[in-house]
């Protein structure tokens, strides 16, 4: 399988995220991509190559202006006020306020964030555009014919919606991939999510929408991040009714349990007709992951990988979530070696 992957990645490594009452080092660091590539080359999973850059209008098909503007800008705006820190947010626009933009950066930061775990940094902007541009050249490769291409994209993207970045996400990725197969002719497109985390922001983008499916399978918002989207009765609205479906799994489900959800959702994809799928792939699933409370081990996600070749479409995996850092490169190419065994 081909690789998707730029060095870019690294211009994103914040300092700290709010964890538990105190500022706590980034859990999403450069360090992961290293032990996933790394994984790629000692696998010999197949050719590495790196993304083209597609500049800011497919990001546009999916992404607020005014959003993109502010992540472009947000940076130097910020060190203007005299910070020699990471930006982080420190207020939301919540219930019965207001829903205008602010003008300054530091109200801006707060409307344009979920939450204070994603801090913008220096090089964030081009982070982010490199990993949707790795997304973008896989979504390239598959309308060229390509069975199956790995996005080794980081930072991660599926809890970035229209208009807002958190959960470590600035870019949605993978969204931005789905579009860019649709607008290059795939009549019907499916995103399955299997990162432990609800894909909020992919569902804020498609839920309004007939021609794109998406499905997520994940720890129950009632208990686990992000809480405030990703239940069951989400089916979307207007043209996207019946597009959305939620598999909220309670924390501390069972492999089996796990995958009787998986099985609901391949279903689901068949049943849709989609033409091509892209992957959210997070793999905090793990059940050594620090922050979340699935118990998928190793060799599952080789079974995962063999399912998902099962739906004999062409596939886009995009790198989201998965934090025990030493296991994660063999937990994710477990997923893709899974995949081409059955190709
Ligand atoms: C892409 C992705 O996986 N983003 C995840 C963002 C999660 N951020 C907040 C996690 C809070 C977890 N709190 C549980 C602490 C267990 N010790
Ligand atoms: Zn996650």
């Amino acid at each position: 399988m081909l690789t998707v992957y730029s060095d870019l990645h690294r211009l994103q490594h914040g300092q700290s995220e709010l964890m538990a009452g105190t500022l706590k080092p980034c859990l999403e660091t450069p360090s992961r991509a290293d032990m996933v590539l790394d994984a790629v080359r000692r696998r010999e999973l197949g050719d590495i190559v790196h993304p083209r850059r597609h500049g800011v209008e497919p990001i546009l098909r999916v992404h607020d202006a005014g959003y993109v503007d502010f992540l472009q800008t947000a940076w130097p705006r910020w060190l203007a006020l005299g910070h020699d820190c990471d930006a982080l947010p420190k207020m939301w626009q919540i219930r019965r306020m207001r829903e205008a933009v602010p003008e300054h950066v530091e109200g801006q930061l707060c409307y344009y964030s979920m939450d204070c775990g994603t801090p913008i940094t220096a090089g964030t902007w081009q982070a982010a555009e490199a990993a949707a541009d790795t997304a973008l050249t896989g979504a390239d490769r598959l309308i060229g014919g390509e069975r199956a291409v790995f996005a080794l994209s980081r930072p991660p993207g599926h809890h970035a919606a229209r208009d807002y970045c958190g959960g470590y996400c600035f870019l949605n990725n993978a969204a931005i991939a789905a579009q860019a197969l649709r607008d290059h002719g795939m009549r019907k497109v499916a995103v399955l999510d299997v990162d432990y985390h609800h894909g909020n922001g992919t569902q804020d983008i498609f839920y309004r929408r007939g021609d794109v499916l998406f499905l997520s399978i994940h720890g129950d918002p009632r208990t686990e991040y992000p809480f405030f989207l990703g239940h069951a009765d989400e089916k979307g609205e207007g043209e996207g009714l019946g597009c959305n479906f939620n598999f909220p799994l309670p924390a501390g489900s069972c492999v089996s349990t796990w995958f009787v959800a998986l099985d609901c959702a391949l279903l689901q994809i068949a049943r849709f007709g989609a033409e091509a799928l892209v992957v959210s792939l997070g793999v905090d699933t793990y059940l050594g992951d620090p922050i979340a409370r699935f118990r998928l081990d190793s060799p599952d996600f080789v079974t995962l990988g063999a399912r998902l070749a099962g739906l004999r479409l062409p596939t886009l995996f995009c790198l989201e979530g998965g934090y025990a850092v030493e296991p994660l490169g063999t937990n994710v190419v477990n997923v893709l070696a899974g995949f081409e065994a059955r190709l």
